[in-house]
């Protein structure tokens, strides 16, 4: 078995797997690594995650979406590992998650989505319509600003100790439903299966599939398969104006955002009916399923998180 962090024969070492760039599989287990974070093979994405970090979520789905393979490398937020010399070096702020791309260091779950979205244009998180890509934006940030800082495990630990130890959960639900009700209000005018909907494509032709799923056709995503021994087959001929269903960087904050909602604060769902239908779209997504908390290789044994 392989030692976690902060585990007594490895007070540093982080676990370290390969996560190949399809979810499900989930590669070898690498030995830990001289340095903890640091980087031996400069090529390797490499992302300092927790299990349950809504924040990586969101990164390792962007992942998964772009077909790209990485190393994960588990940081344990319950055991203080963010505190350490070490993971600070990588963020003074002491969060996950932590993208490492080569000399390039990246920590906040926007700034890595953005970068990642830039320099690997497959499976555009982004839409072309101005008006969704900032009603993408916006919900992000509604996730991102209004939301998770109000429940992230330091500000529930402050909330306990300096306003009393049951008052965490409450606050907690207070901060979620408000955004959420915001979300909903939003989203109304927009979402389809996914939160902005259906997308036009233009002057595409055709969709190449693997066993797991649909990528759209740029020389990159094309090159990526094939270095990684899949060999795609076209499949669908797409008229000019097809629609077709996609997951955009809103979807990216929503999910592991309901995920927690409803399994780790016990919110009632059924006052959000559309976050619902996109919550059951989500479960639906295997690159989505993949990138949640019970999936990853430093959940402990059957979690349900
Ligand atoms: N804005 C940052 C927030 C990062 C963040 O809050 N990460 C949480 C996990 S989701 C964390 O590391 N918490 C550790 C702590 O509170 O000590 C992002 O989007 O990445």
């Amino acid at each position: 078995m392989e030692a976690r962090l902060g585990s007594p024969g490895h007070p540093a070492a982080p676990q370290v797997k390969s996560r190949t760039r399809l979810f499900l599989l989930r590669g070898t287990p690498r030995p830990p690594q001289a340095s903890a974070y640091g980087s031996d093979d400069k090529n390797q994405l490499k992302l300092c995650s927790h299990w349950r970090s809504s924040c990586s979520v969101r990164v390792r789905i962007a992942l998964n979406l772009k077909g790209l393979n990485y190393e994960y490398r588990a940081v344990n937020l319950l055991k203080g590992a963010q505190f350490s010399a070490e993971f600070t070096k990588l963020n003074p702020l002491g969060y996950v998650p932590v993208l490492m791309d080569g000399d390039i260091i990246l920590a906040d779950s926007f700034a890595i989505i953005m970068y990642l979205e830039e320099k690997y244009p497959q499976h555009s998180l982004l839409p072309k319509d101005l008006q969704k890509r900032g009603i993408n934006y916006q919900a992000a940030n509604i996730v991102s600003s209004s939301i998770q800082p109000f429940q992230n495990l330091g500000t529930l630990k402050y909330i306990k100790e300096k306003v009393g130890p049951n008052e965490d959960l409450a606050w907690a639900k207070y901060h979620i439903e408000k955004g959420f009700v915001a979300l909903e209000k939003l989203l109304k005018d927009y979402a389809g299966r996914y939160a902005t909907g259906d997308e036009v494509f233009l002057n595409q032709t055709a969709t190449f599939v693997t066993a797991k799923h649909f990528f759209e056709p740029t020389p990159q995503s094309l090159g990526l398969y094939l270095e990684n021994g899949t060999s795609p087959k076209p499949c669908i001929q797409r008229e000019e104006g097809t629609q077709l269903n996609e997951k955009r960087q809103a979807d990216l904050f929503l999910a592991p955002q309901l995920h927690g909602a409803s399994k780790q604060f016990k919110i009632d769902m059924a006052e959000f009916p559309l976050l619902c239908r996109l919550n059951e779209a989500y479960n639906e997504t295997p690159a989505f399923q993949d990138a949640m908390p019970e999936n990853q290789p430093d959940a402990p044994p059957a979690s349900t998180s």
